[in-house]
């Protein structure tokens, strides 16, 4: 069966995390993604946090799967050559340079579109065009704090915090990614390219569009009554970090399990869903609250929330998290274990979902990957092992019309 992308060719000018997430995504899906890197060196990640010496890090190959690797030096002019001739017949380039960067090696919007009006390109910044920051590099966690999200993350007695989950990189990559697709079904409408541009800024702070309507309503009421604030701490006029709560209308907390004294991880996050307060109390041998208008509505409870809690935990004590989930899913409330990464990167569903892949790499061995956490009815995408450094040079030079003593002399100039 035929990939849906199969056909679109995507020139992958990225590096680190952002862009390659986003041009990874559309590898799996069938598009063939030429990733080109400078010689000798290519994409920072191939050794950055090396875990095997002399051989590409997982930090690259978890993020270049499925991609081809062309070397070239896009600063001479024989590389600004053979990269004209690949924009020329490429439908994408993806490209995640600082600011500037493409322009200053000759490759600016307006002499892209002039080589190729047909070709979609995108881009990935720290901020958007026209921002005061617009000058910036930005890595993740300097975008994490630029959107919002650092600021309402972590304890309200504690510094803001950054998220595990890469809310500024790979978050930002999806958003391209959408941004890429929506470019080329407009191009099968117009016959036209565009630019396409993604801030991660603006990435991070779609993320925590919660927070922008938790600012508004504590702006008009002066509270915010799902936070542990309410009602016996104080607000300040800005949203206040809110520790493990719920960011909808249903309390949860983040509650100690059997072992947590040892296990950092022996915790389950609970939710008190309105609707569902009559099984929690079934489901914790406390039916005498069902009715009690101390605990019978969510108004009532809110005030002495971290007490049902603490009830909750006595309940927990001699449970395992596992255990606890596997009682409280009978009664449908709304629960999961806290998951390490070694118990993801073992659990059986996400092996058979195709979620945790494991890819066989000629350098390193096999080793883990994130495959598509996108499932279909008709396409199941396989991961394949990231290129070697210009693995693919000669074939995708061959592919441009060049004979093989222009290769050799191209390589030989390129010192590849
Ligand atoms: N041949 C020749 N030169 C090449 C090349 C190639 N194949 N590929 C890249 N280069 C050059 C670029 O032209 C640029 O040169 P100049 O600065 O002289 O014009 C340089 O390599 C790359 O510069 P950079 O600014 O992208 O790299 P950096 O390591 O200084 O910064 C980063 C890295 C990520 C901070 C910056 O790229 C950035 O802000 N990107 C946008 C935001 C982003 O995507 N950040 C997320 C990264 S994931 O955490």
């Amino acid at each position: 069966m035929s990939k849906p992308l199969e056909g679109i060719k995507i020139i992958d000018f990225t590096h680190v995390q952002a862009g390659p997430a986003c041009t990874q995504l559309l590898a799996w899906f069938g598009a063939d993604v030429i990733k080109v890197e400078r010689p000798g060196s290519g994409d920072v990640t191939r050794n950055q946090l090396r875990d095997i010496p002399d051989a590409d890090a997982l930090y690259f190959t978890m993020l270049n799967s499925n991609k081809k690797s062309l070397t070239l030096d896009t600063k001479k002019p024989e590389g600004k050559e053979v990269l004209e001739k690949l924009i020329r017949e490429s439908d994408v380039l993806v490209e995640n340079f600082g600011p500037g960067a493409l322009d200053r090696m000759g490759f600016s919007w307006e002499r892209l579109n002039e080589l190729n009006p047909k070709m979609i390109v995108a881009s990935v910044k720290g901020f958007s065009d026209g921002h005061h920051y617009d000058d910036l590099k930005v890595y993740e966690n300097v975008a994490q704090c630029a959107g919002g999200a650092a600021s309402t993350t972590g304890f309200w007695d504690g510094p803001p915090t950054i998220s595990a989950a890469a809310l500024g990189d790979s978050n930002t990559g999806m958003h391209l990614a959408i941004g890429i697709l929506t470019a080329l079904i407009g191009r099968d409408k117009t016959g036209k390219g565009q630019k396409v541009a993604v801030s991660m800024q603006d990435s991070v702070l779609n993320l925590c569009r919660v927070k922008l309507r938790d600012q508004q309503r504590l702006d008009r009421v002066g509270y915010l009554e799902e936070y542990p604030q309410y009602p016996h701490g104080e607000f300040s006029d800005v949203v206040p970090r809110g520790g493990n709560a719920g960011g909808g209308g249903q309390p949860g907390w983040i509650l100690k399990c059997k072992g947590w004294e040892t296990d950092p991880n022996a915790y389950i996050y609970f939710t008190i869903q309105g609707h569902a307060w009559a099984p929690i109390c079934k489901a914790l041998g406390k039916p005498e609250w069902i009715d009690d208008p101390a605990y019978k509505t969510a108004e009532a409870r809110q005030p002495h929330i971290f007490d049902i809690f603490a009830t909750i935990e006595e309940w927990l004590a001699d449970k395992t998290k596992f255990e606890a989930v596997d009682i409280l899913r009978k009664f449908d409330i709304p629960c999961a274990p806290v998951l390490t990464m070694k118990e993801l990167a073992n659990d059986p569903s996400l092996r058979a979902s195709g979620t945790i892949v494991e890819v066989p790499h000629s350098v390193r061995g096999s080793y883990l990957t994130v495959g598509s956490p996108i499932k279909f009815s008709d396409l199941k995408p396989e991961v394949t092992a990231s290129p070697l450094l210009g693995e693919h040079t000669e074939e995708v030079l061959a592919s441009l019309g060049y004979s093989q003593q222009e290769i050799f002399n191209l390589k030989e100039i390129q010192a590849v």
